[in-house]
């Protein structure tokens, strides 16, 4: 019965997975002034979350901005922040930190 219900619960945890749209996630670590990755490739149209992680304590990454997307979060470390990037056309994406010398970008191409 334990079974039973187990996998009921995974059946309808995949038809409520299936019936909505597949975001792709991606996790980026913040340390040593980097972003890792700093180039994220996605495609056209594609909508993707990015689960961002600092590991660093120093000032310069506390703050990650996406200036063409309006989006400024702060970023406290070990603390994992979502930050969903709807689909985009063919371009690049950047983003960086708070001071403007730490960078990264999604690029979006076919
Ligand atoms: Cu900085």
């Amino acid at each position: 019965m334990k079974t039973f219900a187990l996998s009921l619960t995974l059946l309808l945890g995949l038809s409520a997975y299936a019936g909505s749209p597949t975001v792709r996630e991606i996790h980026v670590v913040v340390d040593k002034g980097a972003y890792s990755p700093n180039r994220i490739d996605i495609a056209p149209g594609e909508a993707v979350r990015l689960k961002f992680t600092r590991r660093e304590y120093t000032p310069c990454t506390k703050e990650i901005v996406f200036p063409s997307l309006g989006i400024t979060r702060e970023l406290p470390v070990g603390k994992e922040v979502v930050i969903d990037v709807p689909a985009q056309a063919t371009g690049e994406v950047p983003f960086r930190c708070g001071m403007n010398m730490v960078k990264g970008s999604l690029v979006v191409s076919q």
